[in-house]
């Protein structure tokens, strides 16, 4: 197969009706402050379309039940429901079965269940977890506490000026010690795409199981943890268009099969009395009590969403509005971007000269412009640039360029204000 060329994606970013897809997201269409919302904080959370919102209703009005235990038809609807999103997500992944696709709250509650139940009973003291310096704080907080818990020391791969992974020592701290990895696809602060299938086969080359944290990559890219070799890949349903509180944790089944369970109760037991338990089986082993069911049921409506735009469009679609994001930015006198690595998706991190972040902020919400500013859950990437806090940009396919010139003059307005 070859490379997709610069023609052909913009074929693909022509393909995208963004006006026709935002009539989709409700949200979408009202005014702040009386200017059109331009909606530019889809890295905290992306808005939800019709067909998610339409879903979770649905199961409510009429499938409302518990999972897995009821005979009657609302049960087994409302089982049926949960297990079709289960096998959505799968094939959106990528993955083999849905054994290996474990329902949890977010990526936050995935990277801990891995830290509790994979590292935890495995790690010894002297041993070694290697992460980046790129990594949000909930790809590197369990791991601390991993590492208090067992003794075990936490590495970590640093990054150059632009900010990007520095492979080299990534490689260089890759060793005898190490016995897990643990990398963002992309970072939340800055956009960095790590070359993830490379930093695998490099982990895997010493035999080193490796968690990707897909939460910034599903909304914008698509995802084949097969293809990756990733051995976990946690992901949030909320960032790519789906309800906040169900993410999914995809792990191999070998992996998943050899962990203890990290939380008792209902669901996840065979068989249960006061001599022991029997704990159930994949992946049921690891969701105990009653699950977020109509939570899942919008995360596979998202996941069907995102198909049907295309995920190749809207890689496209994002890449040509990021670059027409970063050349608008630059026209803005004392602006300075963060975070300027060749491989980029959908983040323009910032600072301006003689403003504060949180003061952009506030000043281009007066224009209906919602960006994020602040440390970006990554405090060592901000202490990295000499910072404590950038203003950030953070696109979705269903953002326009008309959104970025009002960010552009909005930003202007507090330049002149503040500057
Ligand atoms: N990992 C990355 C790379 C993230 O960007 C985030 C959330 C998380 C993990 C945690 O995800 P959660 O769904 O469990 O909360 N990032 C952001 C952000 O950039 N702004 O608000 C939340």
């Amino acid at each position: 197969m070859s490379m997709p060329t610069p023609a052909t994606a913009r074929a693909g970013a022509a393909a995208l009706d963004v006006k026709r897809l935002r009539q989709d997201f409700p949200a979408l269409k009202q005014e702040i402050n009386g200017r059109p919302l331009a909606y530019l904080d889809n890295a905290a959370t992306a808005q939800k379309p019709a067909a998610v919102i339409e879903a979770v209703a649905r199961y409510y009005r009429e499938d409302n039940s518990n999972v897995h235990r009821g005979v009657h038809t609302l049960s087994e609807r409302a089982t049926a429901a949960y297990e079709g999103a289960r096998e959505t997500m799968r094939g959106f992944v990528g993955a083999a079965s849905t054994r290996e696709i474990v329902f949890v709250r977010g990526t936050t509650e995935a990277i801990n269940l891995v830290a509790q139940a994979w590292a935890r009973p495995r790690l010894q003291p002297g041993d070694e977890i290697l992460i980046t310096h790129l990594e949000h704080h909930s790809n590197i907080v369990p791991w601390q506490m991993v590492c208090e818990q067992t003794g075990a020391t936490l590495r970590v791969a640093p990054i150059n000026a632009c900010g990007e992974v520095r492979l080299d020592e990534f490689e260089r701290l890759l060793g005898e010690r190490t016995k897990l990895v643990a990398i963002g696809h992309v970072s939340n602060a800055l956009g960095t795409i790590n070359p993830v299938r490379q930093m695998i086969e490099r982990a895997h080359a010493r035999e080193v199981p490796v968690l990707v944290d897909g939460a910034q990559a599903t909304p914008h890219m698509a995802v084949d943890v097969q293809a990756l070799g990733a051995d976990f890949y946690a992901l949030s349903g909320h960032k790519m268009f789906g309800p906040t509180g169900i993410g999914v944790l995809y792990a191999r089944e070998a992996l998943l099969d050899a962990m203890p369970p990290w939380q008792g109760g209902g669901d996840m037991i065979k068989a249960v009395s006061f001599d022991g338990t029997v704990y159930n089986d994949l992946p049921y082993k690891f969701e105990a009590g009653t699950p977020n069911i109509g939570g899942a049921v919008g995360l596979g409506a998202a996941a069907d969403y995102i198909a049907g735009v295309g995920q190749a469009q809207i890689a496209a679609y994002e890449s040509d509005l990021l670059a027409y994001t970063e050349d608008r930015l630059a026209e803005v006198d004392g602006l300075r971007l963060i975070g300027t690595a060749a491989n980029k998706a959908a983040v323009a991190s910032f600072v301006i000269d003689g403003v504060h972040a949180h003061d952009l902020g506030t000043i281009v919400d007066h224009h209906g412009v919602a960006i994020r500013a602040g440390h970006h859950c990554a405090m060592p990437v901000m202490e990295f640039f000499g910072l404590a806090a950038t203003a950030r940009a953070s696109l979705a396919f269903y953002n326009t360029r008309e959104e970025i010139d009002a960010l552009v003059e909005a930003l202007r307005e507090a330049k002149n204000i503040f500057g």
